[in-house]
């Protein structure tokens, strides 16, 4: 299997997040993307590749260009906002642009000074950036189009993309949950982009994608279906409620299946199952798998029992949907075993597929 992977993602590498009220060690870290890489070399049949540059098109065709632009200086905004050297270390947002707080009074003037742009752009505590941020969010996006060229003009039946930071939380004009650029949606849109009737995004991040499902709310040629915690009580907390289903052309092209904590392999199984159901219905020329491995029971942020054999099952059911295949990787916290966890779901993958 082409797995696309860098060294870039090193470069973002903050240290800390607020996460209910408390400032903790960061979750979202280099070492993450580094033990699934030295993990897949072991197990052999993996073969790496360098992503290829794909420019800014790609990825203003699915984010507003003012944020990609605001982006490209954020770091340097920022620290030319700060009082010294200790608050310079890492951008994080003190005053967030909520909805009621200009509730009836019409849009404000744009924000000037860099704490002021972080909080527009940004929605919570959890995406510290820091010099390096843009960079290894730049080159997570060309991951995922370089896999995603594989499978449409390269003559593979899947392809992985081991992208940090992650992308499904990141909307078309915003970032957060660690997610600055949306690497599975630009992915799916650069397939459409290609001539692609449709693509299916399927999400399977312990998290709701919030992100995605706003990109493509709307329409019709792009569904996205995803299995998460529940918002009522697990973060994003606003979206992914089941009675979500798209709007406009995209009636019907969102599906939500929100999950109880302690969610175990066999339930967990049987909503992928009745999720590949809708997927095979929607018939699209392109599957986007969102991975999230912290479904895993010892996930430090999670609350499901998901195995490491109820993983690999997960990978077995959608590569017996036989469509091509584009793996984008997206969360998972616990170190320890994500190595063999990504092993366990790629490999799942990969014998179910044929021709793989
Ligand atoms: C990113 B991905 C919960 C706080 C959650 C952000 C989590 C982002 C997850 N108390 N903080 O979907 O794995
Ligand atoms: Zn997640």
């Amino acid at each position: 299997m082409q797995v696309v992977c860098s060294d870039a993602h090193l470069a973002h590498c903050p240290t800390h997040e607020v996460q209910g009220g408390r400032s903790i060690a960061l979750h979202e870290v280099p070492v993450r993307a580094e033990t699934i890489r030295h993990a897949l070399r072991d197990a052999g049949g993996f073969v790496e590749r360098a992503p290829t540059d794909h420019g800014l098109a790609p990825i203003e065709a699915v984010h507003d260009p003012d944020l990609v632009a605001y982006l490209a200086h954020a770091w340097q905004d920022w620290a030319a906002a700060c009082a010294d050297d200790e608050q310079r270390a890492e951008a994080i947002a003190d005053t967030y642009r909520h909805a009621a707080l200009r509730e009836g009074m019409g849009p404000a003037h744009p924000p000037q000074s860099g704490l002021g742009r972080l909080g527009y752009w940004c929605f919570d505590t959890a995406t510290p950036m820091v010099e390096g941020t843009y960079g290894a969010a730049r080159s997570a996006v060309d991951i995922a189009l370089t896999a995603t060229d594989l499978v449409l003009s390269g003559g593979h039946r899947n392809a992985y993309a081991l992208c940090r930071p992650p992308g499904h939380h990141a909307p078309r004009a915003g970032i957060g949950g660690y997610c600055f650029f949306n690497n599975a949606a630009i992915a799916a849109q650069h397939a459409i982009t290609a001539g692609a009737a449709r693509v299916t995004v399927l999400d399977v991040d312990y998290h709701h994608g919030n992100g995605t499902q706003q990109i493509f709310y709307g329409r019709g040629d792009v569904q996205y279906v995803s299995l998460h915690a529940d918002p009522d009580r697990a973060y994003p907390y606003f979206t992914g409620f089941a009675d979500e289903t798209g709007a406009d052309a995209g009636r019907g092209a969102t599906v939500n299946v929100p999950l109880p904590a302690h969610c175990t392999d066999d339930r967990y199984l049987a909503a992928l199952d009745q999720a590949l159901d809708d997927v095979l219905t929607f018939d699209p020329d392109l599957l986007v798998v969102s991975l999230g491995l912290d479904t895993y029971h010892g996930d430090p942020i999670g609350d499901f029992s998901v195995t490491t054999p109820g993983l690999a099952r997960c990978g077995e059911r959608v590569g017996g949907a036989q469509l091509p295949t584009v793996v984008v990787h997206e969360g998972g916290y616990d170190v320890a075993t994500l190595g063999a966890n990504a092993v366990a779901w790629l490999s799942g993958l990969l014998r179910t597929t044929r021709d793989g």
